[in-house]
Order: C-alpha cells, then sequence, then structure tokens
C-alpha cells in the first residue's frame, strides 16, 4: 500500500481488516536495519493509536496477515502499510533508509493499492496530488496489471469532483472510489484483490 502520509493508509488496513471479520490485529513491523518485532492491537486501540497526526510516523514497514474468505475457502493476504515515499532526497538518514526499504519491498509485491486523497486532487491536480515519485511507481505498476487506485474520503465534501478530475487527468487507470473511515468501497476493494492474489 503506498500513498502520501495523511491520505488514510492506516486506517484502511485497520477497518479493512475489521470489515473481514478481525476484531484484532497483529502487526508485524520490520525495520529498514532487519530488526522486526510483532505486536497485537485490539481493531479500537489501533485506531487510536496508529492513524491520525500522532508522532507515530511510519519509519518502517508494518504488514498485517488478512485471511479473506473467497468461495467456499479463504485466501491469505499479507497487506503492508509503507513510509510513503517523497520527491526530494531528505536530509534524516532514517527517513532515506526507510525510502529505500519501501522501494525494494515495491519490487517484489504482487498488487500494489495505491491510495489518494481525492480532495487534493480537486485542489491540485492528479499528478500534484500524487506526488512524483508516487506518480511515476504508478506508471511502472500499472505496466505490470496488479496496480489500483483508491480514492478515499469520497465522504467528504469536493471527493467527487476530485475523482472526476483523476479521471479526466489519468484516463486508463482502475480506481475504486472508498471511504476509509466509513468502509465503503470496501466490498470492491476485496474483490479485487482475491482476484489478484
Ligand atoms: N473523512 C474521512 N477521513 C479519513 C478517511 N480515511 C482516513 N481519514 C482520516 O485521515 C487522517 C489520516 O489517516 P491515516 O490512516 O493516519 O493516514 P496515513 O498517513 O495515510 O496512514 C486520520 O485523521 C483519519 O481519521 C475517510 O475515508 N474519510
Ligand atoms: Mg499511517
Amino acid at each position: 500500500m503506498i500513498g502520501r502520509a495523511n491520505v488514510g493508509k492506516t486506517l484502511f488496513v485497520i477497518n479493512f481488516a475489521e470489515y473481514l471479520g478481525l476484531d484484532e490485529i497483529e502487526l508485524v513491523i520490520r525495520f529498514p536495519n532487519g530488526f522486526s518485532t510483532a505486536k497485537r492491537y485490539a481493531i479500537d486501540h489501533a485506531r487510536r493509536e496508529l492513524t491520525g497526526l500522532g508522532p507515530h510516523k511510519t519509519r518502517c514497514l508494518q504488514s498485517v496477515q488478512l485471511d479473506i474468505p473467497h468461495g467456499k475457502g479463504r485466501k491469505r493476504v499479507q497487506i503492508t502499510d509503507t513510509a510513503g515515499l517523497i520527491d526530494t532526497i531528505h536530509q534524516d538518514v532514517e527517513v532515506r533508509r526507510a525510502i529505500a526499504q519501501t522501494l525494494n519491498a515495491l519490487r517484489q509485491v504482487d498488487l500494489l493499492l495505491h491510495i489518494i486523497d481525492p480532495t487534493g486532487v480537486a485542489r491540485e491536480g492528479a499528478r500534484a496530488a500524487l506526488g512524483e515519485v508516487d506518480y511515476q511507481v504508478a506508471q511502472f505498476a500499472q505496466l505490470r496489471g496488479r496496480y489500483c487506485i483508491l480514492a478515499n474520503k469520497m465522504d467528504l465534501p469536493g471527493a467527487r469532483e476530485g475523482l472526476q478530475r483523476l479521471i479526466r487527468e489519468l484516463p486508463g487507470l482502475y480506481i475504486i472510489p472508498i471511504s476509509a473511515l466509513y468502509k465503503r468501497g470496501f466490498k470492491e476493494v476485496k474483490a479485487f484483490v482475491c482476484r489478484h492474489s
């Protein structure tokens, strides 16, 4: 899962897990130095601790294991929340390492979900709202066919307009409108993930 800060990546992961019937998640945290650790959270607790503008800036890869009901069985997928990509070479070596770790992980994933905030697209246009690096990654991933955009925060004013602008400026992308907050569009995301995993 990629996307700029504050677009709703973490809330999406937590609420999607809840939508699939989990009442707790196990977060596997992998640091750029190779160290990894696991932490269990009740869903409510995860929402309070991990989302929003807290001090917990993600500088590592955080994965959650999900069992998605599919036909008569279940599909096991691992969904990974990333540190996000930025367009400049950051002065902080920790951040640079986290970004290198994210780029490395991107080469190995089966499916790339790119979360964006369409209200930002309404304001500044698609390319600027996606961010240059994310935009390039998106172009690359699209070639591999395992890519979709989740246009989040569709509950907010201006989101529809942003979505229209996105479709106009980047035609041909597969876009699923969602609200991570209200769990809208999750059925479509689930179907997409099942089709490609
Ligand atoms: N209205 C609205 N707010 C959302 C939605 N998804 C996320 N948010 C809010 O956006 C902020 C950033 O969410 P977070 O998941 O921490 O973003 P991240 O930095 O991409 O991981 C939080 O305050 C969320 O509650 C949504 O669908 N609708
Ligand atoms: Mg986050």
